[in-house]
């Protein structure tokens, strides 16, 4: 290969069907308007806006920040990012000001793009962080982004970047600290997207339903770059709502979602075998699918959820098999509460707290290694460092289990953290959050099963002598400072938290205490 076909766009370009203008996405406007754009429109529109990006004479491997509502033209924008050779960081649009201020000032973005309506709080602290150019994009095709890339030209040759030069990074945060940025190549992304294109028998013919944000790697790469691929139209969901992604189903093939939109799905009456009929293939990921959920789907619809394994900084790792794999006898089938197999090209290990590899079965931590694994955290060689085994595994923090067979079945994670509706949220954030508050000693922030987002956050508050704290308060204040989803539940305000001898929160003992709170 040569240097320049390299860049993801390139790949992705290349797979666009011969009739551009077929159509290539067919999406809805926030007024309720049809909105359908063809492959010659993807072409042109992220042409227009990497010659924007291009025309701004950014250094190289500049990071372009992007806190924008999903549209199809918040797509088109990744792309040109890819296109023009920058690097993408996209923000959740959960995230407020504190957590603006920490991605913007950490990586340092030349651009970023936010909404029209956040321009004034946003514009501010990029400038004030050094950035140059701040552009808006609205949802409705409003902003400022697509106004100055309108008098630019629909063609742009992509530029050359190497399997090993960024494209991408994606915060994700940490157990102890600031987030780390997850540092992506074009030749993660890229391989990544071969591997699944193959392992799940993609179709030009296909049809996905694209219901999840476009912030994390589930809905940006797993999806946008399954469907792009293969040159497989999309039906775009600005937002999940059940009823339009079940009515959807007789359109589509494949659908993606984290285990929560299947929970909700299943809660809906018009969900059965017969609208589900045209679809090839249901994918769950991001979030453990519980069992239940898994059966109760396959009776109501008849299909089998294809339940995979991955994160930010390695993309996908693990999947139960489509068709038989070869690799494993030709005889296997979708098992529930495993993820399946690693897949092809990823190696995957578990090895006890002293690194050592675990007799097949055992229990233990999960290593991994491959072409998608991430080349290392945004300036935090020491954290890098940290993560990799000394014989160049990264080590998930995912405790699992691999059987005879070679399923792999995730069993916890010795990192603290909660797994909500799909979405991360690390209890240390929120706790030093919490204690920073006027009255609070100390506090403990814990996951509780929960019957629509999987797992939620309740948190345990103890006062200093004397003070008095109020638990709704607490939570109050947490909602000004911090992405609605990290939010705990509950807060109970106490007078001491369970200790080991060793004086270390014994957070086991508060999960069991509090796990009926949802039931
Ligand atoms: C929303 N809320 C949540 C929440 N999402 N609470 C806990 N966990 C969540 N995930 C709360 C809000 O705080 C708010 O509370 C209320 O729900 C309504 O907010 P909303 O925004 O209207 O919610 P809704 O649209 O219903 O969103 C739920 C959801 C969304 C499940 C559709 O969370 C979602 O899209 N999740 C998918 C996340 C995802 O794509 N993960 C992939 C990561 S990649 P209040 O109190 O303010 O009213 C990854 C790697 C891999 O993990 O392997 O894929
Ligand atoms: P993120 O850092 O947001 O990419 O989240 C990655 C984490 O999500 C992984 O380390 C796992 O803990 C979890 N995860 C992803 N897929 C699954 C799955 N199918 N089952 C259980 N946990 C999962």
């Amino acid at each position: 290969m040569n240097s320049a076909s390299q860049n993801l766009f390139t790949a992705l370009r290349a797979a666009f069907p011969a009739d551009l203008d077929q159509i290539a996405v067919e999406a809805t406007s926030p007024a309720g308007e049809p909105l359908l754009y063809t492959w010659r429109d993807l072409d042109c529109a992220s042409a227009r806006i990497a010659n924007l990006l291009a025309s701004l004479q950014l250094p190289e491997g500049s990071r372009i920040a992007v806190q924008v509502e999903k549209s199809v033209e918040a797509m088109l924008l990744y792309l040109a990012t890819l296109r023009a050779g920058y690097v993408f960081l996209p923000l959740n649009t959960a995230y407020q000001s504190a957590e603006i201020e920490y991605f913007i000032g950490n990586a340092e973005p030349a651009v970023v793009v936010c909404t029209p309506g956040n321009f004034g709080w946003v514009s501010k602290i990029a400038f004030t962080a050094g950035t140059q150019h701040v552009f808006t994009l609205g949802d409705d095709r409003s902003g400022s982004l697509l106004q100055r890339a309108a008098h630019f030209g629909d063609a742009h040759e992509a530029a050359p970047r190497r399997a090993d030069d960024l494209a991408a990074i994606l915060y994700t945060s940490g157990t102890t600290g600031r987030s780390k940025g997850a540092m992506l190549t074009h030749g993660n992304l890229l391989s990544n997207a071969l591997v699944l294109k193959d392992y799940w028998g993609w179709q030009p013919n296909d049809v996905l339903i694209h219901a999840l944000p476009i912030f994390h790697v589930h809905g940006l790469f797993v999806a946008i770059h399954g469907a792009l691929i293969n040159g497989s139209k999309m039906i775009w969901m600005a937002k999940f709502d059940p009823q339009a992604a079940i009515a959807a189903m007789q359109r589509a093939t494949v659908f993606m979602g984290v285990p929560t939109l299947y929970v909700r799905m299943l809660a809906e009456p018009t969900l059965t075998r017969e609208v589900a009929r045209n679809m090839r293939l249901f994918i769950s990921g991001s979030a453990p699918l519980l069992i239940e959920t898994f059966k109760e789907w396959q009776q109501r619809t008849g299909h089998t959820i294809l339940e995979r394994y991955g994160m930010s900084e390695t993309i996908m790792l693990t999947s139960n098999p489509y068709a038989a794999d070869a690799r494993h006898g030709g005889q296997d089938e979708r098992r529930g509460a495993t993820v399946g197999f690693a897949l092809p090209g990823v190696g995957l290990r578990v090895v006890g707290d002293d690194g050592q590899l675990l007799p097949t079965g055992e229990i233990g931590n999960i290593q991994v290694r491959g072409p998608n694994v991430f080349k290392g955290y945004w300036r935090m060689p020491e954290k890098t460092a940290e993560e990799f085994s000394q014989d160049g595994w990264f080590k998930t923090g995912d405790v699992g289990k691999v059987d005879e067979r070679g399923y792999v079945s995730i069993v916890g994670r010795s990192k603290d953290l909660i797994i909500s509706g799909g979405y991360n949220v690390y209890p240390a954030e929120i706790e030093g959050y919490i204690n920073d508050m006027p009255g609070v000693a100390e506090s403990a922030v814990v996951g509780v099963p929960h019957p629509d987002f999987g797992e939620v956050g309740v948190a345990v508050v103890i006062p200093k002598p004397g003070a008095r704290v109020d638990g709704d308060a607490v939570i109050a204040q947490l909602k000004s400072q911090l992405a609605n989803f990290k939010i705990p539940k509950r807060c109970f305000v106490t007078t001491e938290l369970p200790r080991n001898t060793m004086g270390k929160v014994q957070k086991n003992l508060l999960r069991d205490q509090h796990k009926g709170l949802f039931a």
